[in-house]
């Protein structure tokens, strides 16, 4: 069973009235003089006549079946039980195996191989085998040395003599590796949320996904001020996803719209704001820099946040991915990863490598471009797709 939306939000803390209300009387005066109303913030949400031109040729998503804006919490229901359906008809935990097809072939497939020639514990040629493909599907030298080290001595402590038992234990090892806590903290008042990342890996249509199954009023905020168009894509989400958006010009400092959103937040009574942020290298110092300063404004609105700072990672860039958690993960503290494009060539591995090395967790998985192609991680399934039998 899929691990469900009903219990993927941590709610049980009280909102931290006290933080707000101190971090708004510090306020300097003329700070939020330029921060739009709700009102406002809903006339200017229409993307212009060119926007829709240009995110026509960009070819940008739109969302299927959104709720009702003042039906959040039944919509999650109604996405909760259709996800049951889909969990049950093996839809889209299929598509999470289809799509680590690649994966599947090199690495189940070998493994199923190497599997089958599996005699003893004592065989080094077969632990060398099982290591180096573990190694070409994502996995890295450093965690499959872990992951190899472990299973080997467990398989000799329970003289594990069948190559099926084996597997069985290397999907419990993974398992093992990839929990952690996935619960997305949503208990402050307003939540904010930080969406970070390189280019083109999710950030923007995650944001948009991740609506749909918030619980509360959701505030967007369009941090991305640098990529054309940027700006028009998020406004078109919260228009599906009835979230007002808040934003600037193009060329605008993002941590001013931090601000402004952060602001506007509080001030309306937002539940949880999401913002969203440029895509970016994690080799430039430079825009690392930005992104810190980023972060540091909205602390100081808002002491304690940003309480979710979530990292997409398209799983089809393999050990980049690493890289890029690290570095992120040393600039603006990382809550939770997001592994994207799952559905396409990823070979899967990575999320070992990310588990073990980073001590971040994995949160969200995405499968696709659509609303329901988010999903909450379950280590379980996800070592399973990975190892399972073909
Ligand atoms: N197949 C597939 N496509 C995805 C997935 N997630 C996002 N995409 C697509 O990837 C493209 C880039 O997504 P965005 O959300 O714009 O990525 P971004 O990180 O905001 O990009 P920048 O703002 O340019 O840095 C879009 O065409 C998305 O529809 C996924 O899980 N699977
Ligand atoms: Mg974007």
């Amino acid at each position: 069973m899929a691990r469900s939306w009903r219990n993927f939000f941590r709610k049980t803390e009280e909102p931290e009235q006290e933080n707000v209300q101190a971090a708004v009387e510090a306020e300097a005066p003329d700070s939020t003089a330029d921060v739009p109303t709700a009102e406002e913030v809903q006339a200017r949400r229409s993307p212009t006549p060119q926007a829709t031109k240009v995110l026509e040729e960009e070819n940008v998503q739109e969302p299927e079946a959104l709720p009702e804006s003042d039906a959040v919490e039944e919509a999650s229901d109604e996405v909760a039980s259709a996800e049951e359906q889909e969990s049950r008809s093996g839809g889209w935990f299929g598509r999470l195996r289809t799509g680590l097809k690649r994966s599947r072939e090199s690495v189940v497939g070998q493994l199923n191989a190497a599997i089958a020639e599996f005699r003893d514990t004592d065989d080094e040629e077969f632990w060398e085998r099982v290591e180096e493909i573990l190694i070409s599907s994502d996995v890295g030298v450093k965690t499959t040395g872990k992951l190899v080290g472990e299973l080997e001595q467990e398989a000799l402590e329970r003289n594990i003599t069948s190559g099926e038992q084996l597997r069985g234990l290397m999907v419990e090892h993974a398992e093992r590796m990839l929990e952690g806590p996935v619960e997305l903290d949503v208990s402050h008042k307003p939540t904010v949320i930080l969406m970070v990342g390189v280019n083109g890996t999710g950030k923007t249509t995650t944001i948009g996904k991740l609506v749909n199954f918030l619980p509360g009023k959701a505030m967007l905020a369009a941090g991305d001020t640098f990529r054309a168009a940027a700006i028009e894509q998020l406004q078109r989400w919260g228009e599906r996803v009835n979230a007002p958006v808040i934003a600037r010009e193009r060329g605008a400092d993002s941590a001013a719209v931090a601000h402004d959103a952060v602001e506007a937040a509080k001030r309306e009574g937002a539940d949880v704001l999401l913002i969203d942020t440029a895509g970016r290298l994690h080799t430039k110092v430079n825009l690392m820099a930005e992104l810190e300063k980023v972060r540091r404004v909205i602390e100081r609105q808002l002491p304690g946040a940003p309480h979710e700072v979530l990292l997409t990672v398209d799983a089809t860039t393999g050990q980049n991915g690493l890289r890029q958690a690290k570095m992120f993960n040393e600039v603006v503290s990382l809550t939770g990863i997001i592994l994207t494009k799952l559905d396409g060539t990823a070979k899967g591995g990575i999320a070992l490598a990310i588990a073990n090395e980073i001590g971040v967790p994995i949160k969200l998985i995405s499968v696709g471009e659509q609303v329901g192609d988010l999903h909450p991680f379950d280590a379980r399934e996800f070592a399973e797709a990975l190892f399972g039998e073909l």
